[in-house]
């Protein structure tokens, strides 16, 4: 199978359990899950979760597994574009080409649809698609539920952001450009491959590898994004050397992969595709 082919499926797995997770926009409040739908179902790429999914499959885990912790983290994602694109932060009328939460919904209802949306995501790590049962499964859920926690908290994408709003009219440096890319969307990205595998089984230091895997990837991700933006690493360093940098944390991702071997393909193909995205 080639990557779009998997990328589709694993899609279309993901946008029908995030549909029978959210509220109905026929329920009440209606306005309310209509913004957290819109805020969901905008054309998102599904990144975080495909990489949920897939580093589950990695460790011989199945997609089921996974499968709530996978929409848990798109939730959490969808949070946090909606609150940065609010006018306190950075104040954004537009995302994915479509009016922003906030300029559809107005800004209490887009507040409230990021609150909602984020409650939603622990609602889903604590629940359970699988046919498996029993304490292991309990304390692995339990371990998802704080890995997830802690990359989406202060310590985390919170962390990142704040640090992010500090540097709104000062040129941050090196290090700290590292720190906002790693908190702020890092931290997110790498605890999904975390996540997913240790959901679907993996030993320690399988688990473990694979979240260096997502620390790489997670940082590819952002340079490659200041590469597209013309800022951070792009500006500081140049897009050359930008360029030069991504490529060497997409080669360290892929070296992260080599004890799965030929099972880990999809992982090498998502750490090439997040290196050569255009948008
Ligand atoms: C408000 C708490 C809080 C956090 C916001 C991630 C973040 C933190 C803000 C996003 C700002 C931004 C646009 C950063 C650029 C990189 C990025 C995260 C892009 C969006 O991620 P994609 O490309 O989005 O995975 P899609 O649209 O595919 O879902």
């Amino acid at each position: 199978m080639d990557l779009s082919s998997y990328l589709s499926r694993q899609r279309k797995k993901i946008d029908e359990a995030l549909d029978r997770c959210l509220p109905s926009e026929k329920k009440n409040p209606s306005l309310l899950h209509r913004a957290m739908r819109y805020a969901v179902f905008s054309g998102g790429k599904r990144i975080r979760p495909v990489l949920a999914l897939a580093s589950c499959e990695v460790v011989g885990g199945k997609a089921p597994e996974a499968l709530p912790a996978a929409c848990a983290l798109e939730l959490i994602h969808s949070y946090s574009l909606v609150h940065d694109d609010l006018p306190c932060m950075d104040d954004d009328d537009f995302r994915r080409e479509k009016q922003s939460c906030h300029k559809k919904f107005g800004e209490h209802t887009a507040v409230l649809a990021g609150d909602a949306l984020l409650t939603l995501a622990f609602q889903q790590l604590a629940s359970f698609d699988g046919k498996k049962g029993g304490a292991g499964d309990l304390k692995r859920r339990l371990d998802a539920s704080l890995m997830v926690a802690r990359a989406a908290g202060a310590r985390g994408m919170v962390g990142g952001q704040a640090v992010d709003m500090e540097y709104q009219d000062k040129e941050p440096d090196l290090s700290t450009i590292q720190y906002i890319h790693t908190h702020k969307t890092g931290a997110l990205i790498a605890v999904s491959a975390r996540v997913g595998a240790c959901l679907g089984g993996g030993t320690r230091k399988e688990v473990e590898r694979l979240y260096h895997y997502g620390m790489e990837s997670g940082l590819l991700f952002q340079i490659v994004d200041d590469i597209l933006d013309r800022e951070g690493y792009a500006k500081l360093l140049g897009v050359s050397e930008a360029m030069r940098e991504a490529e060497a944390l997409a080669r360290k991702a892929k070296a992260c992969l080599a004890p799965f071997g030929k099972k880990a393909w999809m992982l090498e193909a998502l750490a090439d595709f997040i290196l050569r995205r255009k948008a």
